[in-house]
């Protein structure tokens, strides 16, 4: 079965919440996020960079969440959550699955990233964090303008993802989102697959003890 060493709020929320949408098994390994812990070399072994998430399948054991979830599509998701690689919406999909990642996480990650190293916090290098955010949101708000999902009228693994990314936004930014991308928040996160991966993040919480 696939095992997801997950902490809670963190990227692994994406694995869990595709496999949560696909039915597919799996089961979580709550990882202390503590930078000590981080730091240990048994974790070292299990992702050289000291961040989480990490997957296991049997012996396979990888790192990277967006990447972790096109496995999870790929080898079971049985064509759902995603475009047939000569749809033409196709290259789109690699796009906003790329994006939410490389472009819309990266300034809030720099952001967490910042507050922890600096205290106190540097004001101009935050505004100017949540400022990257807000223009990668703002081409979020443009794509949906016009259409349910970001492929059109089909949800994909690119929402998902990208909501995801908008959940910490809207911690670290402000809940105002902009009227199309919240169009967008609010449809995807009325599945039901969605409460199910906040239960299982809380609970993950709760088995570290938090
Ligand atoms: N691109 C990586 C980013 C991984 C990442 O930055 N994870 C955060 C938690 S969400 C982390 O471990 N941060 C600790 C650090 O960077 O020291 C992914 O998507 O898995």
């Amino acid at each position: 079965m696939l095992k997801i060493y997950h902490s809670p709020g963190t990227r692994g929320f994406r694995v869990i919440w595709a496999c949560e949408e696909l039915g597919v098994p799996y089961e979580i390994e709550p990882v202390d996020f503590s930078a000590e812990n981080r730091a240990r070399p048994e974790w070292r072994a299990m992702n050289s960079t000291g961040k989480v998430p990490v997957m296991k399948d049997g012996e396979m054991k990888m790192f990277e969440s967006c990447a972790m979830m096109q496995y999870v599509l790929d080898r079971y998701g049985d064509g759902k959550l995603q475009p047939l690689k000569n749809d033409s919406v196709y290259a789109h999909y690699l796009q906003w699955c790329w994006f939410a990642e490389a472009t819309f996480a990266r300034p809030l990650g720099e952001i967490v990233n910042h507050r922890r190293e600096f205290n106190p916090e540097l004001d101009d290098v935050v505004a100017e964090m949540k400022s990257r955010a807000t223009s990668a949101l703002k081409a979020i708000d443009v794509a949906v303008a016009d259409r349910p999902y970001l492929l059109g009228d089909t949800m994909s693994a690119a929402d998902l993802s990208i909501c995801y990314t908008m959940r910490g936004y809207c911690r670290m930014v402000t809940a105002d989102l902009p009227s199309y991308a919240q169009g967008l928040f609010d449809r995807v996160t009325a599945i039901p697959s969605y409460e199910r991966t906040v239960a299982a993040d809380a609970k993950t919480a709760v088995r570290l003890g938090k």
